[in-house]
């Protein structure tokens, strides 16, 4: 948020001072910005990154989307380079207060469309799909055992704005659970459309697993508290996206709230759906794809060839 806010004062200031100039020193201007960008650039970025495209955790569903891209775009000279979510977002923010070109594997809901001002590349293949959905999964036998948990979790739906909160506020600074404890005291109306009814437990436990996507990380936090709240013992384990469906299959996790469909996890839903059960949509309205800033010249994949 604050980079956007200097961003747009800075480009204010600049426009005062080329409004107050005079048409020699403007042309000065304009050359020394056709100076900067020549035309090649302009329309393949190549060369300057390397040919890489920043990605994130190697089992991530837009890793595979992102590789498919890249064979379908025929762009073999181009690689996904694998991280993490947190490596993404520091090389994207970087770039940006340097406005550098950089192209990452980029998703919403998430603080970094707030924070800069990005857009997605064409997707004229629909490589990364339409509008996704998260799905909410538990393991086989949870509604009978732990039935409040399961109701609470049958019963959670929120929007990208409500997640927008919590991811905003983790990426201002604060504290995950406190970000998410900080959500769950405001919005009480919605909580308690998904507690209601829901009588408080004791001495249970409740484990929900996840991969550190920072959209997941506000959703498992935030229902996490939930939990937490009616007198579960919560808690949440990181893991890589296979593992996580994996692990709700096995029973080894009760639950997991971050399953994007039907394309970036439809592989891993082959593997595992007849082993969970799905609790149905908690956020509509995703998408995956690749991301890159605003002032970059580009509108398409197919414009990287
Ligand atoms: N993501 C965020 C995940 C799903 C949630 C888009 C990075 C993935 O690609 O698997």
């Amino acid at each position: 948020m604050k980079l956007k806010k200097y961003g747009i004062v800075a480009g204010m200031s600049l426009a005062l001072v080329a409004a107050g100039c005079g048409t020699d020193e403007e042309d000065t201007g304009t050359e020394t910005g056709a100076d900067e960008e020549s035309s090649e650039e302009s329309t393949n970025y190549g060369e300057e990154l390397d040919y890489t495209i920043t990605g994130i955790e190697p089992g991530a569903g837009i890793m595979s989307a992102a590789e498919e891209a890249v064979e379908a775009y025929e762009l073999e000279d181009w690689d996904i380079s694998a991280s993490s979510s947190a490596a993404m977002t520091q090389a994207l923010g970087t770039a940006y207060e340097n406005e550098e070109p950089v192209i990452v594997t980029g998703w919403t809901p998430h603080w970094k469309f707030a924070a800069y001002d990005l857009k997605y590349l064409e997707d004229p293949e629909g490589i990364f799909g339409e509008a996704e959905d998260i799905h909410t999964f538990a393991r086989e036998g949870l509604e009978e055992e732990k039935p409040e948990a399961y109701t609470v979790l049958e019963n959670f739906h929120w929007t990208e704005e409500d997640m927008g909160e919590i991811m905003m506020a983790i990426n201002e600074g604060q504290n995950e659970a406190e970000a998410a404890a900080e959500w769950v005291e405001n919005n009480q109306d919605k909580v308690s459309e998904w507690t209601e009814g829901v009588s408080s437990v004791e001495d249970e436990e409740i484990e929900l697993i996840f991969v550190a996507w920072d959209s997941e990380i506000a959703s498992t936090n935030m229902i996490g508290k939930v939990l937490e709240d009616i007198g579960y013992d919560v808690t949440m384990t990181p893991t890589e996206a296979p593992y996580m469906f994996q692990a709700v299959a096995t029973g080894e996790a009760d639950a997991m709230v971050a399953a994007w469909l039907p394309l970036t996890h439809a592989h891993l839903l082959d593997d595992y759906e007849d082993d969970m059960v799905d609790l149905g949509v908690n956020l509509e309205g995703a998408r995956t794809g690749l991301v890159v800033p605003e002032y970059m010249d580009i509108d398409s994949i197919e414009d990287l060839k």
